[in-house]
């Protein structure tokens, strides 16, 4: 087998060796790979549908579990002969359409590693995406909701030092079509991948100027995504309807994707997750579980009123990636006629579950516990003290499927992690007497956008290239329908431009339009701390002020 021109990927992940061993003793960590995997499930599950969707050509396809792993094993064959190599990294920007499934599967069995971006990304993130990993290939989709991949291929391409080999489901024009590369045989596999080696790069939130990456382990992996499929009862009568982004941490492994294809149920892909799509699929299919962040689950409790669909075959809605109120989790029962759980995850590890036979008291007003007895699970104050149970301090938190760093960020590993290695996850919670932890609210500074994850920092370095931005601060901003969006305050110097050029300066800037900010202010200096940093709390305050009045 040939070898890569692209450096290996040098970092190790981090868990001491004694960590490493009692997570083998314990059983969590296993030799099972991402690299096996679907093989496995083919062996056991045969004939049994594996995955429903669209496909790049905006058709409907059904692949059984052979077939699934019959095509993954072909396409990494394909993978392997355009130039792609175990080790290597490769960028997949795809939206729910079966060719996903089908690409990460390859790219697993091919032992290359997935850098899971997601369809909203723009030329910014992707080509920091591509350069910071050394990406051997990206993966996009022609065209989706209005918007072709390829002129921002061209883009990540014309601005990239050594350009990655783009590959298109669908109508490739000038790049290589994914179709083309399916071999007539599977791959055959020389050097199997070791259970802790990283399997793939997730994308964290952010809180700093660009989105970190986290290397996360077939091992530490595999571990939550079976655990988590139990916690949530799944098993091969379960049909999971994907309507989040696939690639986001939620619905691949909460249990997601993952999850499910592990236990032999079936994944529905959704081309949209409005309420419409939605409900046609969920009778169709006969749909008994689905993952929503809080305003689709508010939408959907809207729509569920008036539908004339048939949703008795949903058992389970999970609500998570921001906070759910309580007044919304209570209706889920009576109007969708099924059991809400509130899930608590976080791309870096951690992942909470409320339990399907919690009271209802619990399912409603909890966030959930952890899936492991051991995660570690500290709420500390500002010193890193513990505080009494019941009181809110800061989340942290250590375990066999928490990462101990982020991919080269040795800087910001230094203050984003203890000395003895727990994860700042930077939210604010309480633990219940029980075990369960409440979300309170967030140290970190982030707007949670319904479950889109915008770094203040990020949005703030942009706005400052602007030349009449003399200085900026990013705050959030209360809505009924995200929770919050966010809005800029600007200090301008000179004329004064307008909101809108603002925003499209930004847009322009090659950012995913979620970053955009929502409102902009203009202010003329911004109230400080003691110490003389932008008090963001106070800019928050007055916002809310203006907001309340008329
Ligand atoms: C999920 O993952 P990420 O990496 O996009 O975001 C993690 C952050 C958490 O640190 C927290 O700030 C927030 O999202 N969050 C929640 C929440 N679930 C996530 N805040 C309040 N209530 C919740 N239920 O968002 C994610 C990953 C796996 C499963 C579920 C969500």
């Amino acid at each position: 087998m040939t070898t890569s021109l692209r450096a290996p990927l040098s970092d190790t992940t981090g868990y001491p060796a004694s960590f490493a061993e009692r997570y083998r003793q314990a059983g969590y960590w296993t030799d099972e790979t991402f690299q096996q995997f679907l093989g496995a499930r083919a062996a056991e599950f045969e004939d049994a549908v594996a995955v429903v969707g669209p496909d790049a050509t905006g058709g409907d396809t059904s692949l059984t579990y052979r077939q699934l792993t019959d095509r993954a094993g072909r396409l990494a064959a394909g993978l392997l002969e355009s130039g792609i190599h175990p080790g290597d990294r490769v960028v997949v920007q795809l939206p729910n359409i079966v060719e996903y499934v089908e690409v990460v599967f390859a790219l697993f069995r091919l032992g290359a590693l997935p850098v899971f971006a997601l369809p909203a990304h723009r030329e910014h993130e992707v080509s920091y995406f591509c350069s910071f990993t050394d990406a051997a290939a990206y993966i996009v989709t022609d065209r989706h909701s209005g918007f072709d991949y390829r002129a921002l291929a061209r883009q990540v391409v014309s601005s990239s030092e050594q350009p990655p080999t783009v590959i298109v489901a669908g109508d490739a024009q000038e790049f290589v079509a994914l179709d083309d590369l399916r071999g007539s045989m599977p791959i055959t596999v020389e050097s199997p991948v070791d259970a802790e080696s990283v399997a793939f790069l997730q994308l964290s939130g952010g809180t700093t100027g660009v989105s970190k990456l986290i290397p996360r382990t077939h091992a530490d992996y595999l571990y939550s995504v079976r655990e988590s499929a139990r916690v949530c009862g799944v098993d091969e009568h379960t049909r999971m309807l994907v309507v989040l982004p696939a690639a986001h941490n939620f619905p691949m492994s909460s249990p997601g994707i993952l999850g499910v294809l592990h236990a032999g149920g079936r994944v529905v892909l959704a081309p949209d997750p409005s309420p419409d799509t939605a409900f046609a699929l969920i009778e169709r299919e006969g749909i008994t579980m689905v993952s929503l962040v809080p305003p689709l689950a508010l939408a959907w409790l809207a729509a569920a009123a008036r539908t004339e669909r048939d949703l008795s075959s949903l058992e389970v809605i999970q609500v998570g990636g921001a906070k759910f109120s309580a007044e919304a989790a209570k209706r889920v029962r009576p109007e969708l006629g099924c059991t809400v759980q509130q899930v608590f995850g976080m791309a870096e590890g951690l992942v909470n579950y409320t339990r399907l036979d919690d009271p209802e008291s619990i399912l409603v007003s909890t966030q959930g516990r952890p899936i492991s007895p051991d995660d570690e699970v500290l709420v500390v104050d500002e010193h890193d003290v513990p505080v009494a149970v019941g009181t809110s301090g800061h989340l942290l938190t250590r375990g066999p499927y928490t990462i101990r760093g982020y991919y080269r960020a040795p800087e910001h590993n230094s203050t984003a992690f203890t000395e003895d290695g727990f994860y700042r996850t930077g939210d604010i919670v309480r633990l219940t007497d029980d075990g369960y932890l409440v979300v309170e609210g967030r140290a970190k500074d982030q707007i949670n956008r319904g479950g889109e994850k915008v770094a203040a920092e990020e949005v703030e370095n942009h706005l400052l290239a602007h030349p009449r931005v003399a200085d900026v601060a990013v705050v959030s901003m209360p809505d009924p329908y995200l929770g919050e969006r966010t809005c800029a305050f600007v200090v301008v110097l000179g004329e004064q431009p307008t909101q809108g050029e603002l925003k499209k300066f930004v847009r322009g800037r090659g950012l995913a339009e979620y970053k955009v900010p929502d409102k902009v202010m203009f202010v003329e200096h911004f109230p400080v701390t003691g110490v003389g940093k932008i008090s963001k709390s106070e800019l928050r305050r007055a916002l809310e002020k203006t907001l309340a009045t008329p």
